[in-house]
């Protein structure tokens, strides 16, 4: 099983043996100078205060590459859920899934779930977004959604953290999550476009086949054996081999010749950035990579932008980390970004063929920032702007 650098090594400290709330009386104990029955109705009032304040989140596809890893990072931010609750296809009911130093038994999906929780986050593909999350809404739980089907949606906010999280504000129950090549690239591009204006942007992308769930992943691993034993190659998930192999094809193609996964980079980045001026064009490639997307992405500015100037402006950008040395051969790395939060920009070089243009290299581990981390810093920000709760329940309901 090809491992993934930096997972799974969340160490526990075991060092008092104590429970936390023990600690707590004492520390409290000690600090305020009162007796022990007096700190034990301090903390007792405040753990009732902190427990009137209920907050039930979902995961819907929590069988899945991006619903283990949603699991993961609520844990390991500390997202202050009183209760996680696993909803999977009717396949995995009844089975558990890993949260923290427990298990969670998955719950099959159903139209009449969502009473009581406050937040879904669905990463089960495009269909079952389709299908159930109006009814999310419906019953006041907010869905933030993985998928591709209501990221175009004009009631659903389309929300990169760094870059736009004031557009939650008026949401409608329904929030899209953009595509994991998309939030990596509006990371780095909005704090120079902030800067210069961008008018043009030509990326080409080396997207990781995780980015197709478990079962990408399991097709590059058994190609590679397969070859590796002078077997022939298996060829399931893919429209080609993809070990050893770069396919210019991901996602459907459309009527202009290009995929749907290039497209969505054209339309997705324009309402990130609230600017149709920012043109978009893209070719999107499945390379044999486990984890992390990499991009190359060309920029034309309106104002001139120097190679040191935009280092110093991405050295600041939130989600960022420069990472640009060539002459120690540093430049970010798919294997390297694999289990990283940080969005990592380097080779950042003026482009000589024209007055205004830069050239960047974006890498980023696509199942974290790419989809459950931006998915939970989503509802992070929702809590932090106090919009829990969907005002109007009948946005996606046909009356
Ligand atoms: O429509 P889209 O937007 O194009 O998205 C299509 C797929 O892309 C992934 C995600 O796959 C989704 O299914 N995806 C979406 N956004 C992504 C992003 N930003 C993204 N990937 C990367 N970045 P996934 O494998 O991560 O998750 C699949 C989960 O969805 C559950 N599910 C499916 N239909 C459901 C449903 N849950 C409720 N109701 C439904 N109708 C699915 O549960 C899984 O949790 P499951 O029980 O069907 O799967 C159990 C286990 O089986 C593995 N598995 C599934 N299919 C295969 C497989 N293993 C091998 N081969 C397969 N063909 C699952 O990974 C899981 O472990
Ligand atoms: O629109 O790499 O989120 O196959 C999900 C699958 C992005 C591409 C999406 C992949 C897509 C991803």
């Amino acid at each position: 099983m090809p491992s993934k650098k930096g997972y799974g090594f969340r160490a526990k400290s075991a060092s008092t043996g104590l429970t936390a709330a023990a600690t707590r009386y004492m520390n409290i104990e000690r600090l305020a100078k009162i007796t022990r029955s007096e700190a034990f109705l301090f903390c007792s009032r405040i753990e009732d205060t902190m427990s009137e304040k209920k907050l039930v989140v979902a995961v819907v596809g929590a069988t899945g590459a991006v619903g283990r890893e949603m699991l993961k990072t609520l844990e390991s931010r500390n997202f202050p859920a009183t209760e996680v609750v696993p909803f999977a296809s009717a396949r995995s009911a009844g089975t558990k899934v890993p949260y923290g130093d427990s298990e969670l038994v998955v719950r099959e999906l159903k139209e009449d779930v969502f009473e009581g929780i406050d937040i879904a986050i669905f990463s089960a593909g495009g269909s079952t977004s389709e299908k159930y999350a109006p009814h999310a809404a419906a019953a006041g739980c907010i869905v933030v959604d993985n998928s591709s089907a209501w990221r175009m949606d004009e009631r659903c906010p389309l929300v990169v953290p760094e870059v736009n999280p004031d557009a939650l504000e008026g949401h409608n129950g329904i929030i899209a999550n953009p595509n994991c090549s998309t939030i990596q690239m509006v990371v780095a591009l909005k704090p120079l476009h902030d800067a210069a204006g961008i008018r043009r942007v030509v990326v080409s992308t080396y997207q990781a086949v995780s980015g197709s769930g478990q079962k990408g992943i399991s097709e590059l691993e058994t190609q590679v054996r397969q070859m590796f034993n002078l077997k022939e190659p298996e060829v399931n998930v893919y429209p080609h081999r993809i070990a050893f192999n770069c396919i210019p094809h991901i996602d459907v193609f459309l009527e202009n010749d290009y995929t749907k996964e290039e497209m969505k980079m054209v339309h997705e980045t324009v309402k990130i950035m609230r600017d149709p001026n920012v043109k978009v064009t893209a070719t999107c490639v499945r390379v044999p990579v486990f984890y992390g997307h990499s991009e190359s992405v060309n920029i034309e500015t309106e104002r001139k932008l120097s190679a040191k100037e935009a280092r110093a402006i991405l050295a600041q950008a939130p989600g960022v980390q420069v990472y640009d040395n060539p002459s120690e051969k540093m430049h970010p790395l798919a294997i390297d970004a694999a289990g990283e939060d940080q969005t990592y920009v380097g080779r950042i070089r003026e482009d000589e063929t024209i007055p205004n243009g830069l050239n960047l290299w974006i890498v980023a581990d696509n199942i974290r920032k790419g989809a459950a981390l931006n998915a939970v810093q989503i509802a992070e920000e929702l809590l932090r702007r106090d919009l829990l709760g969907v005002k109007d329940r009948t946005v996606f309901i046909k009356k």
